[in-house]
Order: C-alpha cells, then structure tokens, then sequence
C-alpha cells in the first residue's frame, strides 16, 4: 500500500457534541465508563495534550527512554499507537478500544497518552499519584497542526475552509474544546500536584539535548551520554517522518494525499497561513483569554 492510496472506504464525519463541557465526538466518549473507572499503577507514565502539541514526539521520546535498550524489537514492529495506546479512543477501524490496548501493555511502566483537559482525568491517576508529561504548543501553529489533520483524519468532524476553522477553534468548538482552557487548567494542576511535568514544543525545537535533561530528571532516569545521543538523534523529525511505525502510514481513517500525520514539524509554519488581519484578530482574542503571566509561549524561535 503506498502514501497515494486511501486505505478503505471510510465512514462519515462525525458530530461535535459537547460532553462534560468540552468538545467531542463518540470516538472519544463511547468508553467513557470504562475510562473513568480505569485503575491506573503508580508506575503509569501519562502523557498528556492538547491534540497536536507534540504527543507523537514525546511518547517516542519516553519510549526510547524506557525501552529502547531492553526491548529494541518493539521499535521495528510495533506502530507508536500500540506502544502508547491513547487512553479514550475506540476506533474499530484501526484498532479497538484504547483502553484494551492499555489494559492488555505488558509493559512496566506502561506509557499512556490522553488529550483530556485536566478535570476529566480519571481519579486513579491522581490517587496513586503517577507521573505525567504534558506538552503544549503556541496556539497559532497548534490551530495549523490541527485544521490540516482534521483535513485527513475522517475520524474528525469536518473542518470546513480555514477562515471558518479558526472561528472554531478560539471558539472552543473543535475536539476537545478549547486549547485556552486546556493549556491553563494543566498549568493551574502543576501548582497542587507535583509530578507533573510541562513542556513545550517550542522548547523541544530548539534545545532537545536541554529538554531530555529535563525530563529525565523528573522521570529520576539517568541515561548514558551515548543512549541521550542516540535518542535525540533518533527522534529528529526527518527520521520520524520516514519511520512507519511512527508517522501513522499504517492508520486506515488518514487520507496521506491530503496531508500528511507528520507534516511540518516547525515553529512558525502559522506564517504561511494566517492573514494579518486574521492574526489581529486572534491576538486580540488571546489576550483576553490568556490572563495568567507565568504561562508564556513563544510562536517563534
Ligand atoms: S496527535 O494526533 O494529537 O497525537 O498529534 P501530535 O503528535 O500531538 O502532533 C503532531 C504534530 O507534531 C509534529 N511532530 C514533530 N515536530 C517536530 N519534531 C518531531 N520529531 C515531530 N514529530 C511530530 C507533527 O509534524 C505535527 O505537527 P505539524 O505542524 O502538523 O507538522
């Protein structure tokens, strides 16, 4: 099968309906009971985001970290969504329930990925008090990310054309809500619960080598200099690109001649599609919605 070819025929788009407060389609919400009761061990690494902030990236990352040396093979013949099953999905095209990939990981410590907001975080996470990533993204290059893989992804609602898009999305009304939200109530979290950690893409992009430092810190691993070496170069964005276990060519609901689920991978590509008044528009907006001074990102490096 190559990148030109639709995989099968696809279902339609689905509704937005809003649930809990936030944004979603039943893809997201059709194993919500299961979620929510879901029994997470205090080994559990969550990874958590904002859809296309950087989730892809950092799973790998924390899967080199984790498996890389023991368990190699993994790398070459387990899709990325296998290895960090996404907690709430149920996708009977691709795969079924997240949540019986998650149950079903043999592996210590199992590394999950989520994009709820914090409030609909099962309880379970907090209780026994387990390690989570989150990462998050400028929200002008996160809304480009996001209206080209709507664009591809047929398990998303239709995104329509892009001026009606970004409407959408300061409005809140895209899957899972509104990133202002997101990104602040994660924040918020971090002042009450300590084993959380916050990244940005941004940061990412411009000094791996630091960020991995970082994280490793908070994860309490100490990596060979050599193993550090290996995992950023590992994780370049050309080298996830080309990697099929990890750029979604093998996901049946993505049309790859449309866009790609690797796609860009820079800070700033928002250059390339917002108009000067749209981006007048947007910065007004967010000023208004993002109150909070420690909380900054940066939309170009
Ligand atoms: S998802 O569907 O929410 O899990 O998507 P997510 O993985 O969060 O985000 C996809 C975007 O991340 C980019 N990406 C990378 N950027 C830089 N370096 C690396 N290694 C990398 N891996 C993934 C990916 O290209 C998407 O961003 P855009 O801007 O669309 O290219």
């Amino acid at each position: 099968m190559t990148d030109d070819q639709p995989k099968m025929e696809l279902p339609p788009r689905p509704e937005l309906f809003d649930f809990h407060g936030i944004s979603l389609t039943h893809y997201f919400t059709d194993t919500w009971e299961r979620v929510q009761n879901f029994k997470a061990r205090p080994d559990d690494i969550l990874i958590a985001t904002y859809p296309k902030a950087g989730t892809t990236w950092v799973s790998y990352i924390l899967d080199l970290l984790y498996f890389g040396q023991t368990a190699p093979d993994r790398l070459t013949s387990m899709p990325i969504y296998t290895r960090v099953p996404f907690l709430e999905i149920r996708h009977k095209l691709a795969l079924d329930s997240g949540i019986d990939l998650v149950e079903n990981l043999p592996t210590s410590p199992r590394i999950i990925k989520t994009h709820l907001p914090v409030q609909l975080i099962p309880k379970s996470f907090w209780e026994q008090t387990c390690k989570i990533v989150y990462v998050a993204r400028n929200a002008k290059d996160n809304v480009v990310s996001f209206f080209h893989f709507d664009r591809m992804d047929f398990i998303e609602p239709d995104p329509g054309d892009w001026k009606s898009y970004l409407h959408k999305f300061m409005d809140g009304k895209v899957i899972y809500g509104s990133w202002y939200d997101h990104v602040n109530g994660w924040w918020k979290k971090k002042e009450t619960y300590s084993n959380l950690h916050y990244m940005f893409y941004e940061d990412i992009t411009e000094d791996g080598a630091r960020e991995l430092d970082k994280l490793c810190s908070f994860l309490g691993l100490s990596p060979s200099l050599e193993e550090k070496k290996q995992i950023i170069d590992e994780v370049q964005f050309d080298n996830m690109k080309q990697n099929d276990m990890l750029n979604y060519s093998s996901f049946p609901n993505m049309d790859f001649t449309i866009s790609k689920f690797m796609r860009k991978g820079k800070v700033g590509d928002w250059k390339n599609h917002f108009t000067v008044a749209q981006n007048e528009e947007f910065d007004e907006d967010y000023k208004r919605k993002m109150k909070d001074p420690t909380l900054q990102f940066r939309t170009e490096i």
